[in-house]
């Protein structure tokens, strides 16, 4: 018989790969993988219950919040708040961080960002949504935290997933030691071990934008996707284009088959849409520890340092040819030199 390892063995297995671990990073993961299951199951059943739709209400970012994003956002807040190790969330939901007040969490050490649920906007078609978190630790030993101790750059970070509410509901994650994948065994309840040392190949033939948007694009980002589209045997070209729109989604897809993510800032979002924070900064360091890449186009993601929760940040992410191949075409028209899009490489 195959030999089944659960998330929860997984975790507590790998505490040995820090020998100073005191088991409260593990018990914070748990927790994560707990509030992912309830979700899950509410996710399932979204189009049973009178669960979706508009709340009427919105968010920081001015955009409509669907029910599910606040039910996603309450039972990560409340399975972080009985764990006892988070002692601050900085969640895409609310404006302010939420601090955790429960006394169990008195002395805990880290801290946690995440989008509770995102591509929410693809709940009412049945199409997958996800969770992204990232976890870091506190800078100071004790004390009310401070702002300055959540907005950390993304290589601090001591973990980061994403949930992923699919054909199959999967979590993946990263402690900086590769990236493992676990995928919800509905019989048992369980998450088991499926992709163990994910690596993402470092070439790939998809490109995944939301190219009805390709008037408000920059040049480089433009040249790239024709160069994407003219017909190249040595380079596989043309590219298959591929979007879900939910980050989550193509992230993982990309992860497995290898390819880009792009979404860059356009005139309409001029700092880019996805936030860094909760977004960018856990799936860039998901995918580095893949073996990929992730830039804003100019330097890599994880080394911006953030001035505010809620900022965004342009992203190329991938593997590393593609990324590095996007950014010849930034630098192409920073020194205003065309690249020839039928040119192999
Ligand atoms: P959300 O967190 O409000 O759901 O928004 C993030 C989502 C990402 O999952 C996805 O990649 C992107 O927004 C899609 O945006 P667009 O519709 O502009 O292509
Ligand atoms: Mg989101």
């Amino acid at each position: 018989m195959t030999k089944v390892t659960t998330l929860g063995q997984f975790i507590i297995e790998k505490q040995a790969d820090f020998p100073y671990a005191k088991g409260e990073l593990s018990r914070l993961l748990r927790d994560v993988g707990i509030a992912a299951k309830i979700v899950n199951r509410e996710v399932n059943k979204a189009g049973l219950v009178n669960i979706l739709g508009d709340t009427g209400t919105t968010n920081v970012q001015g955009e409509g919040q669907k029910k599910l994003d606040v039910y996603a956002d309450e039972q990560f807040i409340s399975a972080l708040s009985s764990g006892g190790e988070c002692c601050v969330v900085a969640s895409e939901e609310h404006d302010e961080c939420v601090s955790i007040k429960s006394e169990i969490s008195r002395n805990a050490k880290y801290i946690v960002c995440i989008d509770p649920l995102d591509g929410s906007s693809n709940t009412d078609v049945n199409v997958s949504v996800g969770t992204i978190f990232s976890i870091y630790r506190r800078t100071a030993a004790d004390g009310p935290v401070q702002l300055e101790e959540i907005l950390q750059e993304g290589t601090k970070q001591v973990a980061a997933g994403y949930v992923i509410y699919g054909s199959s509901t999967m979590l993946v994650y990263t402690t900086g030691k590769g990236v493992n994948g676990f995928t919800l065994d509905p019989s048992i309840g369980e998450f088991c071990l499926s992709h163990p040392n994910m690596r993402i190949p470092k070439n790939g033939t998809i490109y995944s934008i939301n190219e009805g948007n390709y008037v408000k694009f920059p040049q480089g980002v433009k040249d790239y996707i024709k160069y994407c589209q003219v017909e190249d045997k040595a380079t596989s070209r043309p590219f298959t284009s591929r979007y879900i729109g939910s980050m989550a989604a193509d992230i993982h897809r990309t992860l497995i088959k290898g390819g880009i993510f792009l979404y860059p800032t356009t005139s309409s979002h001029p700092d880019g849409k996805l936030r860094l924070m909760y977004e960018c900064n856990p799936m860039a360091f998901i995918v580095e520890q893949a073996g990929g890449k992730a830039t804003d186009g100019s330097g890599r993601i994880l080394e911006i340092h953030p001035e505010h929760l809620h900022q965004r940040t342009p992203i190329f992410i991938g593997s590393t040819e593609m990324v590095d191949k996007v950014e010849e075409f930034f630098q192409a028209v920073d020194v205003a030199v065309p690249i020839p899009v039928t040119a192999a490489g």
